[in-house]
């Protein structure tokens, strides 16, 4: 609660923590929650917004094939604003730590000033490669460019990059690009197409320019899409691009960029962030996760903290239990979980984001056949377990396990039943409704029961 910075008393307190451990949520959440629902504004907030969702005919496309399997992905939000961390000028500036420009109104004159500073000498791509697939994340999508309008690509269209701008010179897009070949992780570039406060054209600086004389068609036809053309051209085969904060841009602008994507590389996904309903998966909110399930493909971007750029005094970190519920609660439901890193101007991932990560990949590794290529559950809508089906297979992603170790789910006829990560067989009733285990639960974070049904 101190995030919000009121003082809550006792008895709501733990009200809002049985509301939060009941919807898989923490406290603060819970309580963003309701002030939502009381403030009215829920209702006109779905988790998926129809403009950043499916396009029409994606839903059976083989193209997303890898990305259905994949369920789960590392986000990477680095850039300039590493280097402040959410202070400037000695003032902690309130808010995301990737938006400081925005928040605290700083001219592009100023703001560039970081390029220089920029030499990240830890950086090691291996490193951060390596740790996406120790926590069991199939792909890694980089920030390219965020608003702020810095490349961390070379790129000829302007120096306002990583290797022509900074004492740094190296391009890390390729350098993680050839890391993921190398390490069989796919590569996602995210590339903010409307916002860039950096671009006379782009937008969303108020501050510096005037929005009046801009040309925005220009900035995206003759900015953008070359950018674009040079992501997709020197870089290797993508995965994806993850286009973000649609805002003003129309359809047939949203259509050039899907064109261009197709044209160069037919395979890439395209983020439904593109706008105008085009993409091909939906995007969720930030950090939302929708009540049921969703008969889409769908992604939901999230933070371990609650910043995605680094931040130095964000230290509101998830736990690895509850990073770990919401990427079952995200898959049961038919989604998957990207979740975001936000590295040091040095080039470091925090430790709190490594150990989080490592704890979610020790998980997987005894519970990964319930997660990769499955689909949502039968049964939804449980307070106490999610479920995911394949091949023949229900697994019972348990939260709370019973204290007498019976476990009734007469909606599934179970011929046979085990505990995934080396666990015991279980018993099954001769209806194959209830199923016996352990009074205590096998797993401390979720257990999982296979379920044979085929
Ligand atoms: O404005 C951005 C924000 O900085 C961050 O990149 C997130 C990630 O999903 N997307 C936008 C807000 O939704």
């Amino acid at each position: 609660m101190q995030d919000l910075n009121v003082r809550i008393p006792d008895g709501i307190f733990r009200r809002l923590e049985e509301h939060a451990k009941n919807h898989n949520t923490t406290p603060s959440e819970a309580i963003t929650l309701l002030l939502s629902h009381a403030l009215g504004s829920f209702g006109q907030r779905p988790a998926i917004d129809p403009s950043r969702g499916q396009r029409e005919g994606a839903r059976n496309d083989p193209r997303l094939d890898w990305w259905r399997e994949a369920k789960f992905g590392m986000f990477i939000h680095w850039g300039l604003y590493a280097i402040p961390a959410g202070v400037w000028q000695g003032d902690e500036v309130p808010g995301i730590g990737e938006w400081i420009m925005y928040r605290a109104e700083i001219p592009v004159r100023e703001y560039e000033k970081l390029a220089p500073e920029f030499n990240p000498v830890e950086f090691d791509a291996a490193k951060w490669v390596g740790l996406a697939k120790k926590a069991g994340q199939k792909y890694l999508v980089l920030t390219t460019k965020h608003h702020d309008g810095f490349c961390l690509f070379g790129s000829k269209h302007t120096a306002y990059n990583i290797v022509d701008g900074t004492p740094f010179e190296r391009d890390v897009v390729k350098e993680l690009a050839d890391e993921c070949r190398r390490q069989g992780i796919k590569m996602g570039f995210y590339y903010s197409q409307t916002q860039d406060w950096h671009h006379p054209d782009g937008d969303g600086n108020y501050w510096d320019y005037d929005a009046s004389s801009q040309d925005f068609d220009s900035y995206i036809h003759d900015y953008v899409i070359p950018q674009l053309e040079e992501l997709l051209t020197k870089y290797g085969p993508v995965g994806l691009i993850w286009f973000d904060t649609p805002k003003q841009i129309t359809a047939k602008q949203s259509q050039d960029l899907l064109d261009t994507v197709y044209s160069i590389q037919p395979d890439c996904l395209v983020c439904g962030r593109l706008g105008n309903g085009l993409g091909d998966y939906a995007s969720a909110g930030d950090n939302r996760i929708p009540g049921s399930l969703v008969e889409l493909d769908w992604e939901t971007p999230a933070t371990i903290n609650d910043t995605w750029g680094y931040k130095t005094n964000d230290h509101n970190w998830k736990s690895g239990a509850d990073l770990v519920r919401k990427l079952v609660d995200i898959v049961s439901k038919g989604g998957n979980y990207l979740l975001n890193v936000g590295p040091t101007a040095e080039g470091v991932i925090p430790q709190p984001s490594v150990e989080r990560l490592e704890e979610m990949g020790a998980w997987l590794d005894r519970n990964g056949e319930a997660i990769y290529g499955t689909k949502a559950g039968p049964v939804q809508n449980l307070d106490w377990c999610r479920t995911t089906a394949k091949d023949g297979t229900v697994y019972l992603h348990v939260y709370d396990w019973p204290a007498d170790g019976r476990i009734t789910l007469p909606e599934i006829r179970a011929k046979s039943a085990r505990v995934l990560g080396g666990g015991e067989a279980l018993s099954v009733s001769s209806d194959g409704t209830v199923v016996s285990g352990p009074t205590a639960a096998p797993d401390p974070i979720v257990t999982v029961v296979a379920l044979e049904t085929g």
